[in-house]
């Protein structure tokens, strides 16, 4: 059977990819992780041993890598700090992982002549005014604004001269927020669900205005799927599924679907620098690969969440303790 590497595949959207992989396809999966705070080797129990191997592992770690990349077939890259509270408080992991650690995986991939898949974000892009008739495409400039999209920016970017001078075969895809199980309660969504499910208030940033574009896990994996079978090396695809909502709006309804007054949140201090608004246009994803979505229903797909997080508080509850002492101590 093909095999396919998966960095960072104990964490939130790496863990939703190998379950796809494992249910929907012939190849067997082999996850490399550091299990840093955000890893958790609990989201992976439920695959089949015959399938799923695990290595604990850095991926900056240069001799490790190459051992794992010289036995696989492709390599799909997840791993990365990935929470923009966290590198405006320390830096120092990001620029570790999302940058010294891709350049790790690289020098693999080109040794060996093996086809790469980078996985990045729509943050890469910087944000838009509220009122800005553009979304986010292929074409837009790159203009991070923190320590994470900084770093994840220059991954991308590592990525494309690697193809260019040394003729790596890499695709690149650059997402917009992902919701669904197993993500960290330190991000947005399971913060407030895990919140009410203990009897705390919702916490939102400042007035609340601020737009992100939500997309299921699920079609995240599905994206990336199609670009590994039919993308076109060298090439950039943005996907995102035309999920646009206000922070406020995002926490009113997780406390109406909770059973909650709508209002039973708090407002504390913005994040610094936040972002306005992200909204991705995933027109060259939908017309040259024939990729759809499938979760079009925002308000099911948060519901299913929301379900999810009240069935395992065993698997979010070690983590809740310290994620709200560290927004504490930010006033946050
Ligand atoms: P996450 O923080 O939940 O998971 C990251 C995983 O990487 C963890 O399991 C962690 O242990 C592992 N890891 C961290 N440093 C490592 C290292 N040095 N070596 C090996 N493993 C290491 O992140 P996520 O939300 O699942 O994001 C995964 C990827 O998707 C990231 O590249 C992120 O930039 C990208 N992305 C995320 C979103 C989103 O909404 N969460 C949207 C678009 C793109
Ligand atoms: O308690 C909160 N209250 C709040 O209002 C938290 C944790 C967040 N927010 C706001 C900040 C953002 O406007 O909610 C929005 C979403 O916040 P995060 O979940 O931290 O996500 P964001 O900063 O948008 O970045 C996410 O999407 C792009 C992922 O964390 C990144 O890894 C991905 O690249």
């Amino acid at each position: 059977m093909p095999r396919l590497l998966v960095t960072g595949g104990a964490g939130f959207i790496g863990s939703n990819f190998a379950h796809y992989v494992i249910n929907n396809s012939d190849y067997d999966v082999i996850v490399v992780d550091k299990l840093t705070y955000a890893g958790n080797r609990a989201s992976l129990a439920d695959l089949p041993e015959d399938r799923l191997t695990f290595v604990r592992g850095d991926i900056a770690d240069a001799r490790l890598i190459d051992d794992l990349v010289g036995n696989v077939d492709i390599v799909v890259h997840y791993a990365a700090e990935s929470h923009n509270d966290n590198s405006l408080d320390d830096p120092r992991p990001f620029l570790h992982t999302n940058l010294v650690g891709t350049f790790a995986l690289l020098e693999a991939v080109r040794k060996y002549g093996k086809r790469l898949h980078h996985i990045s974000t729509d943050e890469v892009y910087g944000d838009l005014a509220f009122d800005d008739p553009n979304r986010f495409t292929e074409a837009t400039p790159y203009n991070p604004s923190s320590p994470y999209s900084s770093t994840k920016a220059g991954s991308d970017l590592l990525v494309r001269a690697w193809v260019r001078s040394f003729g790596v075969a890499a695709t690149i895809s650059n997402c917009s927020n992902n919701y669904g199980p197993y993500q960290h309660v330190e991000k947005f969504i399971p913060r407030q669900i895990t919140n009410v499910l203990r009897g705390l208030r919702p916490r939102l940033y400042g007035e609340g205005r601020n737009v992100r574009d939500w997309i299921h896990a699920d079609d995240h994996s599905s994206a990336v799927m199609t670009i590994i079978e039919k993308g076109r090396i060298g090439e950039t695809y943005l996907i995102g599924a035309d999920g646009e909502k206000d922070n406020k709006t995002v926490v009113e309804l997780i406390l109406t679907l909770m059973g909650r007054p709508p209002d039973a949140y708090d407002h504390v201090a913005d994040r610094p620098g936040h972002d306005l608004r992200y909204a991705i246009d995933s027109t060259k994803l939908r017309t040259e690969l024939g990729w759809r979505p499938s979760f079009s229903n925002f308000e099911h797909g948060l519901a299913a969440t929301i379900e999810w997080y009240r069935k395992n508080e065993a698997w979010w509850a070690p983590a809740k303790g310290a994620t709200e002492a560290f927004y504490a101590r930010l006033g946050q």
